[in-house]
């Protein structure tokens, strides 16, 4: 069972699409282990976007992720990682493929939508970023037998 740590980011919030774009994760089979809404402070992003200090791009998007409330999800399930980042397509909406989260919702090369985890180091790093140990929630649900099964990963 992998985690991921996913970020609804400002735009998603105002356009009040947290509902339809959560859904879309929810119908997927992962499940949602951790969850809130927050307004990420300076430091703590600049601790999560550290790898891109230097780059054109870093004052926007620190500007861009502080600028207003997101929700924050920790989500599990076989393969969280690779799956989510294919429910968010490519990185920029005009990019992304019709179907995907930000293929469908949006357009712009600044606003785009979630944020997800790469890889599963970088997943641990950005949960612990974001939740302590108490907030996330290990459980099954009834629908877990009929998911996946289990050890088929
Ligand atoms: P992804 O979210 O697809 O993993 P990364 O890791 O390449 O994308 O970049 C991290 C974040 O930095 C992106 N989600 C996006 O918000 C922002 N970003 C990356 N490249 C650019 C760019 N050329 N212009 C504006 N923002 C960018």
């Amino acid at each position: 069972m992998e985690k991921t740590l996913i970020i609804l980011k400002p735009d998603c919030v105002q356009r009040r699409l947290i509902g339809r774009v959560l859904q879309r994760f929810e119908d997927k089979g992962l499940t949602l282990a951790g969850m809130k809404l927050m307004q990420i402070e300076k430091a703590r992003a600049e601790e999560h976007y550290a790898p891109h200090v230097g780059k054109p791009f870093y004052p926007g998007l620190i500007e861009y992720i502080t600028s207003g409330p997101v929700v924050v999800l920790s989500l599990h399930g076989p393969n969280a990682i690779a799956v989510s980042r294919k429910l968010m397509g490519a990185t920029f909406g005009f990019d992304a493929e019709p179907g995907t989260i930000r293929g469908d919702f949006g357009i712009s090369k600044t606003f785009n939508l979630i944020h997800g985890s790469d890889a599963p180091e970088t997943a641990e790093v950005e949960t612990a970023l974001y939740f302590s140990p108490r907030e996330l929630l290990e459980y099954t649900t009834a629908a877990d037998g009929w998911t996946s099964k289990p050890g088929e990963v």
